[in-house]
């Protein structure tokens, strides 16, 4: 069914990869809110910014690292633990764009009080809210939208983070079948020290109907702190984020009644993946906040700073770090609901909810996986042109429509791609492919914001047009550099090069070239 939705794909990116220009949902810029949605949206707004404005206090939750307790009931109070928890069940039933919305602004003004909502929502329970039954909902998401218990998503373990599968927690059914046996312990949970409910992927034996054979497979489940057994480690110390509670989080013989299974029996992995898919672009909306609130105070300090006699942000240099922030805003803003991609210079963000060099293989991986079928069916046409005519030309007529020619890099070049370059090559090969889809997609999302700024004249029209265009020059300059070097003979010495400076340098446990001194 999955392949199935993909050939019939209408997404702009799954269809980029088949070298199709698939515009419907890209342009016109698509809205997203219906009236209702608007105003309700419109509503919250205000309120959200006085709140974070007058009440929350930044710098004081960074040096008490904990979130100030009168913010915390604020917070309660206002509905902002069940953003997306339906109405009945006590939340504010908000779609993804309502969402996103409101995270940018607390993106904007507190990252650590955003990390104890979003690890709360945007993954924390988020499970509940995908998998959940009816009973399992009714259950828990009233008082988890109402903010009287927190919620933590706990997949990470010592040994297992990139590698999700390779978990160890394990979850063993009774013989009665009313419960599972959970033990393990996970790492660096987000709200692991103050959370009453926990979603944790574990192990499960299952046997195989057909061969009889018993394997591990992942379960996701449902963990009340309240079972007893279930104990987390003290705050860690970090760079940032301080507000937000990180601790390792402890299963010591933890009774976990059956029916607090969250989806399938051994269907855990796609449980976690789904959560985290559907999480992500929570991250991307924050940031897009974040880095609008640092942009207002690097221009405070470029309009009022004097050097040389004149305020610096005449002089060129300061300029482009404005122009580049700017940009990067604007595109981080408008395709943040479908991003899983950070750019910012905070580290965390470019490593939590699967860190961006995973996401980058898994781009690219899933691009080939889902063009597969349609680049083989096309190769077959090609090395028969006169008995495929009418394929050959319904392709050709399909890529007149181009308007970026870099979009037939992906006809012309990618499923030849894995096989022309080594196993060993593979992922030099596909971040440089991901980089590349990035960057289309980006330029697609800004062309299509711009040209609807422009269509309906707003004053800000020609410098988004201006965004837009400087945008788009530098994005298509780095695809035909990316393509270019991918296409050369010289990508294989390059990537052999990278491979080798590397392996001595692990294999030195350290830089290899002696200090030019000499001592
Ligand atoms: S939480 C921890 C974050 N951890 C990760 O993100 C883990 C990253 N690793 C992975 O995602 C996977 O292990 C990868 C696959 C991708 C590497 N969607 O053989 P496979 C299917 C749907 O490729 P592997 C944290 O940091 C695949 O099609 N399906 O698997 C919290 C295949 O299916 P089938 C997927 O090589 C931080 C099967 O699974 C996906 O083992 C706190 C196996 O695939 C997918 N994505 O690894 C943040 N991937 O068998 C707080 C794979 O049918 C939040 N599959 O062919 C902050 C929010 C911001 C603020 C909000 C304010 C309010």
């Amino acid at each position: 069914v999955e392949k199935k939705a993909a050939a019939e794909s209408k997404s702009f990116a799954v269809n980029m990869f088949k070298g199709q220009i698939a515009t419907a949902q890209v342009f016109p810029f698509p809205k997203a809110l219906n009236d209702e949605q608007e105003q309700f949206l419109r509503e919250l707004v205000g309120p959200v910014s006085k709140f974070f404005e007058e009440v929350n206090d930044p710098a004081k939750n960074d040096s008490l690292e904990k979130v100030e307790d009168h913010t915390m009931e604020g917070l309660k109070e206002m509905g902002a633990f069940g953003l997306q928890v339906p109405a009945d069940l006590g939340g504010l039933g908000l779609s993804n764009t309502q969402y996103a919305r409101l995270v940018e602004i607390v993106g904007a003004h507190d990252l650590g009080v955003g990390i104890t909502l979003g690890a709360h929502q945007s993954i924390g329970f988020k499970g509940i809210l995908l998998f959940g039954n009816k009973a399992q909902k009714e259950k828990y998401l009233p008082k988890l939208a109402s903010g009287e218990h927190i919620a933590a998503f706990c997949l990470t373990e010592p040994a297992s983070g990139s590698d999700a599968a390779s978990i160890k927690t394990t979850a063993v059914l009774s013989p009665c079948g009313k419960f599972y046996t959970m033990n393990g312990s996970k790492i660096w949970i987000s709200n692991g020290g103050i959370a009453e409910i926990f979603t944790v992927f574990a192990k499960t034996p299952m046997k195989d109907p057909k061969t009889g054979e018993t394997t591990d497979k992942i379960t996701a489940f449902i963990v009340e702190r309240s079972f007893g057994g279930v104990t987390s480690g003290p705050p860690e110390k970090k760079m940032g984020i301080k507000a937000s509670n990180t601790a390792e989080v402890y299963f010591d013989d933890v009774r976990v009644p059956a029916d607090c299974v969250l989806g399938e029996v051994g269907g855990g992995f796609k449980v976690a993946m789904n959560i985290l898919n559907n999480g992500r672009f929570g991250m991307a909306a924050a940031l897009s906040g974040t880095m609008k609130s640092v942009i207002i105070k690097a221009v405070d300090h470029a309009a009022n700073r004097t050097q040389f006699g004149n305020k610096i942000h005449t002089y060129g240099a300061i300029q482009e770090k404005i122009a580049r922030m700017t940009m990067l805003q604007y595109v981080t803003e408008v395709r943040a609901p479908s991003s899983c991609f950070r750019r910012v210079d905070l580290r965390i963000f470019r490593i939590f909810e699967g860190t961006n060099d995973i996401l980058r293989l898994f781009v690219a991986l899933n691009g080939f996986q889902n063009a597969g079928n349609h680049l083989k069916s096309l190769q077959k046409a090609l090395k028969n042109p006169i008995g495929n005519a009418g394929l050959i030309a319904g392709e050709i007529t399909k890529r007149a429509k181009r308007f970026f020619f870099t979009i037939s890099f992906f006809l012309s070049f990618g499923s030849e791609l894995m096989e022309r370059f080594d196993p060993s090559d593979e992922q030099f090969v596909l971040k440089r492919v991901a980089d590349c889809a990035i960057d289309l997609y980006a330029m697609v999302v800004v062309l299509s914001r711009a040209s609807r700024s422009l269509g309906q004249g707003h004053p800000s029209a020609q410098h988004e047009k201006m965004l837009c265009d400087t945008w788009c020059v530098e994005a298509y300059d780095r695809v035909v550099r990316d393509v270019k070097l991918l296409q050369s003979a010289q990508s294989k010495q390059l990537f052999n090069n990278m491979r080798s400076i590397s392996a001595a340098v692990v294999e030195n446990r350290g830089v290899v070239s002696p200090h030019p001194l000499g001592f």
